[in-house]
């Protein structure tokens, strides 16, 4: 399993990954980040009001008489979610959240998934592209793609594998639309086909995911790396050597492994207080605890 985990951490795929610089960007540009997120959900609602899904096609579709718009629709859900201190509502149509046999819950944003996606671009409120990239069976981990899938999969649950000397196969995953707001996917920058400031579709399966994914193997599980405790693990560098605690095999820098920082020998590092100065101060993150 261990080894596994490993493999996730390294297949993170191109197009989906979100641009390191954009969250700076938003700190350096003029841009309006805000204005825009207005922008965008106006977009959405009004997209949402004049389609529906078409249960026959299994597709977004233009509304006609007698259909139910997506906005009006009982299987379209939203989040709200913050950003760079913006608020965003994403959107998300659940054809199913997901029915495994064995119940792992929902990943985090910070776990490993593997998916199926078909994406689309919103080119206004009354038309989509087609679709500008799509793969099906391939493992992402939520903390290095859109925000908008990062936040989006957390509402499904992952599938049973019953692959029987085939292709992998997998039934009972969540299945879904997430429709997503261009500040929560690739901003005023874009990427390829898609435009800046352009609001996005993803028809997607849940089919598996990795819980407590945990991508430095150091015992903690990546989304309990978040040292500060403000729900973020990515911001936290507890030894300041620009490697992210859920990277960093010695959050402390203090040269000694995390894992290795397991005072009690119960395979988690995060238990463990032998500082009587500082009782509260796990060891692996304690550099006077080695
Ligand atoms: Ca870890
Ligand atoms: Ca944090
Ligand atoms: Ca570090
Ligand atoms: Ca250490």
């Amino acid at each position: 399993m261990n080894k596994i985990k490993n493999i996730f951490a390294f297949a993170i795929i191109s197009i989906l990954l979100y641009s390191c610089g954009s969250s700076s960007s938003t700190e350096v540009d003029n841009f309006d980040h805000e204005a825009q997120a207005l922008i965008d959900n106006d977009t959405l609602v009004q997209f949402l009001k004049k389609h529906y899904f078409d249960a026959s096609t299994k597709t977004v579709t233009t509304l006609v008489d007698g259909e139910t718009a997506l906005y009006d629709d009982a299987k379209l859900k939203s989040m709200s979610i913050t950003e760079n201190e913006i608020d965003y509502t994403l959107y998300y149509y659940v054809n199913t959240v997901g029915s495994p046999t064995i119940d792992k819950g929902n990943p985090t944003v910070m776990d490993s998934v593997f998916v199926n996606y078909d994406g689309q671009r919103i080119v206004d409120t009354e038309s989509i592209s087609d679709s500008f990239d799509s793969n099906d069976g391939i493992w992402l981990t939520l903390n290095a793609v859109i925000r908008g899938w990062s936040h989006g999969f957390t509402n499904f649950k992952g599938g049973d594998n019953i692959t029987d000397n085939g292709p992998i196969t997998y039934e009972n995953g969540g299945k879904g639309i997430l429709f997503i707001p261009s500040g929560l996917a690739y901003a005023n920058i874009g990427s390829g086909s898609i435009a800046a400031n352009e609001c996005l579709l993803f028809y997607i399966d849940l089919y598996d995911f990795v819980k407590g994914t945990d991508h430095d193997n150091d015992g903690v599980a990546s989304i309990n790396e978040d040292a500060d405790g403000n729900g973020e693990p990515r911001d936290d560098d507890t030894d300041l050597d620009g490697v992210p605690n859920y990277f960093d095999t010695d959050d402390d820098g203090d040269g000694v492994l995390t894992i290795n920082e397991d005072a009690n020998k119960d395979g988690n590092p995060a238990n463990d207080f032998s500082d009587t100065n500082n009782p509260t101060l796990p060891d692996y993150l304690n550099p006077d605890i080695k």
